[in-house]
Parts: structure tokens; C-alpha cells; sequence
């Protein structure tokens, strides 16, 4: 017999996190995939369990309607999977109070940021959705989606052309303050897309620009906060999980690990749920987190998935089993990004690099090297070039970080002759054509001037196209992958 789908009244209340669901909208969130369900949602929920309030999260996906469809039809609903070697746990937290689609829905969408009653607005939108431009690192006045935005006469696409023209909505229907609180990967992320929704705003044209400016100097604040949980993608491990835990058919549940962090700058215009009673930090200075985490996990991350997916390696789990991609993200980790940090008072170092390797050793987990080696051009950024410069102004040569780099060429630059396997081949990237063309260029995609013009492209920030040095010394990794493959890579940038 077909097992009942799951919504609300089918799920044993043993899985369900709240007994009610929140009956007020105070969040619209941007970006309805699977880390916002298993990270934000998860702690709201949790708060939510200490202290009611009207902090229901409206979900909005900004292309794919497969999810917030699914949501729909099982009553705003889903299961989160946690999952450890010897344990899986699935709960139900059930904080949604509706799922859009932007493109299908682009009134809703707008109202729904305008209206009175939405305090914050939260993005998990990766870092590819942020519209930034390759050269400059601010917002990608070029991009085709970006302009036809800023003219206005079609539905916003881009969510920095969504936030504003929300924005715009809210000023001029009753202009109460509200958050925009980014939960991306990047390096101050409420900085970022600050300065992003305002070049976006300075580039309307004058009629248009209302009193936006100064209402958003001070009636929006724009939080910096650090959040970590790895979550892979869905696969139907997970719904038989669900099926053998809560007897019900989830077609959208999320896997995670069991850690999950959220640390957040209290500066939130018009009130929040009391996240610290569902495990969320604040503190005055994110930035050390925030650094810590973008360098040590998701820096040995990238490292970890492009050595791997060149090892054949499907998964993290079975990358970091390999010694040779256990030595090298141990090596990157302290010597390269270790150096570059000021570790929070309140993490101990060692704990906390212990707890990466366990659990990046999650083999339950399945994280596949193609997730996280997809959109390198614009993690890498986020994660790279800053403490590669740190070491090379001070004279010395990050290899591994050289080695990060030329591990991600290979992966996803085109050169003749060589093939990166079916893992790399499978990573998606904005840059693929513009590497392409680069590769095309220099005739091949390895040797220094190839390396180089990667560097001059702004890729990976300004400041790299200053040390030939570091492109040659990519250059040698790349030659060495090509020629005796990744191990022998690791070895020489081992220095052994
Ligand atoms: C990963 C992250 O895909 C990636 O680039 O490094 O998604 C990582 O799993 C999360 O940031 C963990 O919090």
C-alpha cells in the first residue's frame, strides 16, 4: 500500500518541532533550498518552541518551483534527515507559512517584502545569486538580468532587484524599517549585499530612486552573520528515511549533518524571533567567525572536493579517505589559512579543527565533490585570494592555496588530452565559458601566461594579478595534475 504523503495531520507529533505553526508571516525568505530548510528554518523553529511570536518564514524560490510546490501540497511540511555514522534523526519543523516562486509569482513575491508585517528578510541565495560582477566584486552592472532589473518594465529576476524594488514598494506604502539578513558564504555578507543594493539603487534613474537613500541608511539594517551546516543534496536515501522513521512519503526532505552553527550581529531594525533560545549566537564582531569558518571549512572544502573529483573521489567522505587529500587539507588548514585568522575566544582551535575532519569524514552523509566543487569561480573568491596575499606580501608562497587553484583549473578549464573525470565534467560554473575563452586565448589552459590571464580576468580579485609568482607556481601544480595527477600535485606542494 501506497504510504500517506506527509503533511501536518499524518506526521506522528513526535517528529513535529512545533506543535502549531506560526499563524503570522515576519520573514520572506530568498532562496528555498535545502540549507535555509535544514539551518534557518530549523533554528526558527527551535526558538519558536521557547517563545511564540509572529515569525513564520514565507519561503520564496527564486527559479526551481519543484520544492516550494511540494511544500505546498504537504501543507508547508518537510522532513529534515540528520544524519551521523550511527544514528538518524528526522524531525518536522513545519515554520513555513507559505512557498512561492518568484518567477511564477513576482506580485506575491513584492507584496510580500513590502508588507507591514515582514520584520526581516533572509537569503540563502549561494553565492552565485548575488549578482556580483567578476572585475569589480560589486554588483554586475553588465549582467543582462541585472539591466533589464534596473529598467523596470518586466518582474525583477535578480534577488538585489527583488530586495530593492520590494524596497521601493515598502517606502512608498509605509516605509517601516526592516532587516535584510544575508546567511550566504561570503566574507561579511551584510557588507556585501549592503553595498550591492545600494549600487543597485544608485543606478536607477532619479524619478525612480524616491527617498530611497537615505531610508535606507536608516530605516534598514543589513547584519553580518556566519552560518555552517553542511547539507547535500536530496536523494531517495533520504525519503526511505523518512518513510521508515515517519511511516509517510516526503518528496522534499533534507539531509544534514547533525553540527549546525549560526552566529549574528544584533542590529535588526524592527525585531526578531529570540534566536539564541534555538542555538543561534550574537555578538558586536562576526567577523572572526565568520573568517574562521569561510577559511578553515569551506577554503579546505574546495581544496578537499577539486583534489578529489581529480582522484575519481564521488563524495567528501571518500576524498578526505584518500591520505594524500587528508594530508593536503591538513597542510592548507595550518599552514595556509591557520596563520591568517584571529580564532574566537570562545572556540578553541583544536576542538574545532578535530570536528571538521570528522565531519567532513560523515560517509553517511554522501556530500557529493561536485556539490561543493560547483560555482568555484565565485567561492573561491570569497575563500582564496585574502590569505594568499597575506602570505605573499609577507614573502612567502601559500602552496596549497596555489594548489587549491590549480586543482580547480583543471577541474573546470578545458585543455586538450586531458580529461578531469566525470566528477569535475559534472561541476557547474559561470566561468566555464569565460575560461574557455581564456584557454582559447593563450592556446592552452596551463603555462604561466594562461594562469596569468586567469588572474588579470579579476577572477579571483584584484590583488593576485600583482604576484607572478603565485601564477607560476600554479602553472607548475597544473602541469603536474595533468602529467602525473593529483597526488604527485599534493606531494610537490608538500614539499615532498
Ligand atoms: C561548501 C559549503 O559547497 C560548498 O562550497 O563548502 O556549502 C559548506 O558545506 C557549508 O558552508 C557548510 O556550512
Amino acid at each position: 500500500m501506497p504510504l500517506p504523503r506527509l503533511r501536518r495531520a499524518t506526521t506522528p507529533a513526535a517528529a513535529l518541532t512545533l506543535p502549531h505553526p506560526p499563524a503570522e508571516t515576519g520573514i520572506v525568505h530568498l532562496g528555498l533550498g535545502n540549507f535555509h530548510r535544514a539551518h534557518q528554518a530549523v533554528h526558527t523553529a527551535a526558538a519558536l518552541r521557547h517563545t511564540d511570536g509572529p515569525w513564520g518564514i514565507l519561503g520564496v524560490a527564486s527559479h526551481s518551483a519543484t520544492v516550494a510546490r511540494a511544500m505546498r501540497d504537504q501543507e508547508m511540511a518537510y522532513a529534515v534527515v540528520e544524519i551521523s555514522p550511527d544514528d538518524t534523526r528526522v524531525t518536522v519543523p513545519a515554520v513555513h507559512t507559505g512557498a512561492l516562486v518568484a518567477t511564477e509569482q513576482p506580485a506575491e513575491l513584492l507584496d510580500a517584502l513590502a508588507a507591514p508585517t515582514t520584520a526581516v528578510i533572509t537569503l540563502t541565495v549561494t553565492e552565485h545569486g548575488y549578482t556580483f560582477s567578476p572585475r569589480t566584486g560589486g554588483l554586475d552592472l553588465d549582467a543582462p538580468a541585472v539591466r533589464a532589473d534596473l529598467r523596470g518594465a518586466t518582474p525583477p529576476r535578480t534577488t538585489i532587484g527583488q530586495i530593492v524594488r520590494g524596497l521601493q514598494r515598502r517606502i512608498r506604502t509605509h516605509a517601516r524599517p526592516v532587516t535584510v539578513l544575508s546567511c550566504d558564504n561570503l566574507a561579511g555578507n551584510g557588507t556585501q549585499t549592503r553595498r550591492l543594493v545600494h549600487e543597485f539603487t544608485q543606478a536607477l534613474p532619479a524619478a525612480e530612486r524616491d527617498d530611497l537613500t537615505p531610508w535606507l541608511e536608516s530605516a534598514v539594517t543589513f547584519p553580518n552573520s556566519m552560518v555552517d551546516r553542511i547539507v547535500p543534496a536530496t536523494t531517495d536515501t533520504y525519503r526511505h528515511a523518512v518513510a521508515t522513521h515517519l511511516g509517510v512519503h516526503d518528496t522534499v526532505p533534507v539531509p544534514a549533518e547533525p553540527f549546525s552553527m549560526w552566529v549574528m550581529e544584533d542590529r535588526f531594525a524592527a525585531g526578531r524571533p529570540h534566536w539564541e533560545t534555538g542555538g543561534a549566537l550574537f555578538t558586536d564582531d562576526v567577523e572572526p567567525y565568520e573568517l574562521l569558518k569561510l577559511r578553515l571549512l569551506n577554503g579546505t572544502h574546495s581544496l578537499i572536493a577539486y583534489l578529489g573529483a581529480l582522484d575519481g573521489r564521488e563524495t567528501i567522505p571518500d576524498a578526505t579517505a584518500r591520505p594524500f587529500i587528508a594530508e593536503a587539507a591538513r597542510a592548507v588548514l595550518h599552514d595556509d589559512y591557520l596563520p591568517t585568522l584571529t580564532v574566537p575566544t570562545d572556540i578553541d582551535p583544536d576542538h574545532y579543527i578535530g570536528q571538521l575532519f570528522d565531519r567532513w569524514a560523515n560517509t553517511a552523509l554522501g556530500h557529493r565533490t561536485r556539490q561543493v566543487g560547483s560555482d568555484g569561480s565565485v567561492k573561491l573568491r570569497q575563500r582564496v585570494p585574502e590569505p594568499a596575499l597575506f602570505h605573499l606580501r609577507a614573502g612567502r608562497m601559500p602552496h596549497h592555496l596555489a594548489l587549491t587553484v590549480a586543482a580547480y583549473l583543471c577541474c573546470v578549464a578545458p585543455r586538450p588530452g586531458f580529461s578531469p573525470g566525470p566528477h569535475a565534467t559534472a561541476m557547474a560554473d559561470p566561468a566555464r565559458e569565460t575560461l574557455a575563452t581564456i584557454a582559447g586565448r593563450s592556446a592552452t589552459a596551463s603555462g604561466p601566461p594562461f594562469v596569468a590571464a586567469v588572474l588579470d580576468s579579476g577572477l579571483l580579485g584584484d590583488g593576485l594579478r600583482d604576484h607572478p609568482d603565485f601564477a607560476a607556481r600554479v602553472s607548475e601544480l597544473i602541469d603536474l595534475i595533468v602529467r602525473h595527477g593529483p597526488a604527485a600535485a599534493a606531494a610537490d606542494a608538500a614539499g615532498t
